[in-house]
């Protein structure tokens, strides 16, 4: 099918909200033959999409399919520009790399790749990342933000408030953030943030997210060391929960706050980080790459820099660690 055409028919159902589109209407909206619309129609079918046609009535989609698919995303998706462009792979080595090549050949703003699976997925620092097939989101979103280098890393929070909101939509269970890119529930990382730049002098031409998400894994599907230390989405909520409904949401809820921090600045994301954030307030470790701080995290910048209190009273300031609670 057309690109043009199955995009067509995906905003024709997202208009119609889950009720019937009668084949008439559909082949006006297309502007093609009902057989055309037939044959679209057992297109998604073969896509793993379930319709269901009432006699008189039309078509209705009643189920999407269980991978992840590029229509999919589409269907219902209300952004301006994060998520118009998807670039959808079934395995690949890391979706950063992938985000680095199409950054550098000028992809546009908001261009996402997602795959099912990653064979070298990576965290901050070179750590892997473990990215099984099915179970996860794992996705790169690059953004072109018109801002100062040191500013850079405000987009890390940024994220992680946006993931948190999507999460709490989607499945109603209210995640906590680790300072800078932690997203826990119950003490235990559901997802991770890496944030990385392409910048040239001091201009950022890019800024690339990586995005990593637990979804739909048991316990057995960790592997033994993340075990205690990981979890996903279906182990807290007790249920499956749909990748395609997050991701839509994550990007609903960052452009939101992308386009707020552009006009407003990063106060107002700093105030709804705070109200997400658990190491405030609390006694925490935190390992720079040189040394180890321990004190009392007092809470961040309006930079997004982490203040630390030490037990002798001095306060640092902490622009990249790992922190124990
Ligand atoms: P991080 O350095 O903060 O965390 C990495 C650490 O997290 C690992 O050393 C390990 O202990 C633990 N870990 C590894 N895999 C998982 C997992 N699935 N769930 C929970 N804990 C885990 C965090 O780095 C940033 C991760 C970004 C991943 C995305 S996925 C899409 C994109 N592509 C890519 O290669 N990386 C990003």
């Amino acid at each position: 099918m057309q690109t043009q055409l199955r995009k067509d028919l995906l905003d024709a159902f997202t208009n119609a909200g889950g009720s019937y589109l009668s084949g008439q209407r559909i082949a006006e909206l297309l502007g093609c033959s009902r057989t055309a619309v037939w044959k679209h129609i057992e297109e998604l079918r073969k896509e793993g999409f379930e319709l269901e046609a009432v006699r008189r009535k039309g078509y209705r989609i009643v189920k999407t399919p269980e991978k992840i698919t590029a229509d999919e995303l589409r269907l219902g998706l209300k952004t301006i520009f994060i998520g118009k462009n998807v670039h959808y792979e079934e395995s690949v080595e890391s979706t950063q790399k992938i985000a680095h090549r199409l950054a550098h050949e000028d992809a546009p703003e908001g261009t996402v790749i997602i795959a099912e699976e990653q064979l070298s997925g990576r965290g901050r620092m070179d750590r892997k990342w473990h990215s099984p097939k099915y179970t996860g989101i794992w996705m790169s979103i690059i953004l072109r933000p018109n801002i100062p280098l040191p500013k850079a890393p405000q987009l890390t929070l940024l994220t992680a408030a946006a993931i948190v909101q999507g999460i709490e939509d989607i499945t109603g269970v209210q995640p906590e953030i680790k300072w800078p890119n932690d997203i826990l529930i119950n003490g235990k990382k559901v997802t991770g943030i890496l944030t990385e730049l392409v910048a040239e002098a001091d201009r950022i031409n890019s800024v690339i997210i990586g995005i990593g998400m637990n979804v739909n894994q048991t316990k057995e599907d960790f592997p033994v060391e993340l075990q205690e230390i990981a979890t996903s989405l279906l182990l807290e909520k007790g249920g499956k929960v749909s990748r395609a409904d997050l991701i839509k949401s994550i990007f609903m809820n960052l452009e939101k706050l992308y386009l707020l921090y552009l006009e407003e600045g990063f106060f107002p994301i700093k105030l709804l980080w705070e109200s997400y954030a658990i190491s405030i307030g609390r006694k925490i470790t935190a390992r720079t790459l040189t040394h180890t701080i321990v004190g009392k995290a007092q809470g961040i910048t309006d930079d997004g820099v982490l203040i630390v209190e030490d037990e002798l009273g001095k306060t640092h300031h902490v622009y990249s660690a790992d922190i124990e609670l």
